[in-house]
Parts: structure tokens; C-alpha cells; sequence
């Protein structure tokens, strides 16, 4: 699993090309708060500490840039994103997690998730993207930071992100919850919770 399983210029099965770039999220838009604005990183730390980047921390970290196709499960593709900000790697290296964690719950503002295997949220194109083509992202579009994982479907990155959390056992966040897919492989057509193969996701 992972980008490997990408083709140069194929979309996933079953996508269509967009042009422009919809708004596609639950609930509303929340307002920035740069005095309280935190990214937390806590669970299963190899420390066991906490660590928190305020705002002005976190966008001091290394700038990291990823070019990659959007997958939205409700059938629309982006081609050639151009993201910029901090890769999961930078996360992880800064704030490594235990030996024992296998996934993280990716937090967003009020109280949106999603959870990830360790595998995919390293996966070298995991990135918090702060930027899309030079600019900062737009408010609807997820400013500050969002998680961006580009082999696996959209909603499997937060918009508004506030934190990771490890875990060393796999828990289904807000959507995954909600009927779709615990693992979210575009390339799979990993679209719905019920064509989950055992191994693929806690009991629902
Ligand atoms: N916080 C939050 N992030 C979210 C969502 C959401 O409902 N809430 N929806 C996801 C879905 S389903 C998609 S397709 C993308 C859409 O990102 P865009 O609006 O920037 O195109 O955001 C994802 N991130
Ligand atoms: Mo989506």
C-alpha cells in the first residue's frame, strides 16, 4: 500500500477530473485564534511527554513542499496540488512516538478526526500543509494547517488540524465512524465501511 501503488496520469478507479477547487467539509468554518492556536502532539510519545508548537513554533518549523492528485470519495480528483509546510516526517522526527505505535487519530477543531496506520501517516508525502501553490491556504480550505496524505482519500486529512495523537491499537475517527472506509485507498476503491476485509479496521 502507499503511492507506490499510483499511476503517472491514471486517476483512481471510478474519479473524474475537477477543475477549480470545491469546499467539501462538515459543519462550519471555524475562525483562527493565533494567541490560542496550538498543535499538539500526545498518546503513546517515546518520551511520554506532550509536545506543543504555538503558532509562531509551528510555522518556524522546516518548510517541506509535495506535489501531488487530490481523491475525493464522493468521485472528484485533483491533479498537480502543490503543497507546502511541515511533512509528517518533520512531525515524527521532532516528536517521535513509542516503539508500540501502530496508528495516529489526527485532530481537528471541534473535535473532528481521522485515524491513520502509522505506515500511511509516514508515508514521505504526509505533509501539514500550510500553503497550496506558494499561498497560504484560505480559511474554508483548512488555514492554518491541514493534513494532506495524497494516497489515500480526502477526508483522511483534516482540515484545521490541531494535533496527532499516537496510539498503539486502531480506533475509527470522525468519518470513519460514519460509514466510510477505515483504511480510505483511492487506488482500492476503499470507499465504505462495509467493504472492509478483516484486518482492515476494529469491529464496527
Ligand atoms: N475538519 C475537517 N476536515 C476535513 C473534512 C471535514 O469535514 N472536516 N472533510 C474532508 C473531505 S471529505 C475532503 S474531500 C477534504 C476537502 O478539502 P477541500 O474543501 O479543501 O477541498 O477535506 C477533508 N477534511
Ligand atoms: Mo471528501
Amino acid at each position: 500500500m502507499g503511492q507506490s501503488e499510483s499511476r503517472a496520469g491514471e486517476l483512481p478507479p471510478g474519479q473524474r477530473l475537477q477543475r477549480g477547487w470545491p469546499v467539501t467539509h462538515y459543519g462550519p468554518v471555524p475562525r483562527f485564534k493565533p494567541d490560542r492556536w496550538e498543535f499538539r502532539v500526545f498518546g503513546n510519545t517515546a518520551d511520554g511527554d506532550k509536545h506543543c508548537w504555538n503558532h509562531e513554533e509551528f510555522s518556524a518549523l522546516p518548510y517541506s513542499i509535495v506535489k501531488a492528485d487530490f481523491h475525493c470519495v464522493t468521485k472528484f480528483s485533483m491533479v498537480g496540488m502543490e503543497w507546502g509546510g511541515v511533512s509528517a516526517a518533520t512531525v515524527l522526527r521532532l516528536a517521535p512516538p513509542a516503539p508500540g505505535v501502530t496508528h495516529v487519530m489526527v485532530w481537528a477543531e471541534y473535535g473532528f478526526s481521522s485515524n491513520l496506520r502509522i505506515e500511511d501517516f509516514s508515508d514521505d508525502k504526509s505533509i501539514f500543509a500550510t500553503h497550496k501553490g506558494g499561498e497560504p491556504l484560505t480559511a474554508e480550505h483548512g488555514f492554518p494547517a491541514r493534513l494532506v496524505v495524497p494516497h489515500l482519500y480526502a477526508w483522511k486529512g483534516p482540515k484545521w488540524v490541531r494535533g496527532v495523537e499516537y496510539m498503539t491499537a486502531d480506533r475509527r475517527g470522525f468519518w470513519e465512524e460514519r460509514g466510510y472506509h477505515n483504511v480510505g485507498s483511492p487506488w482500492s476503491e476503499q470507499r465504505y465501511s462495509y467493504q472492509e476485509e478483516p484486518g482492515d479496521g476494529p469491529e464496527l
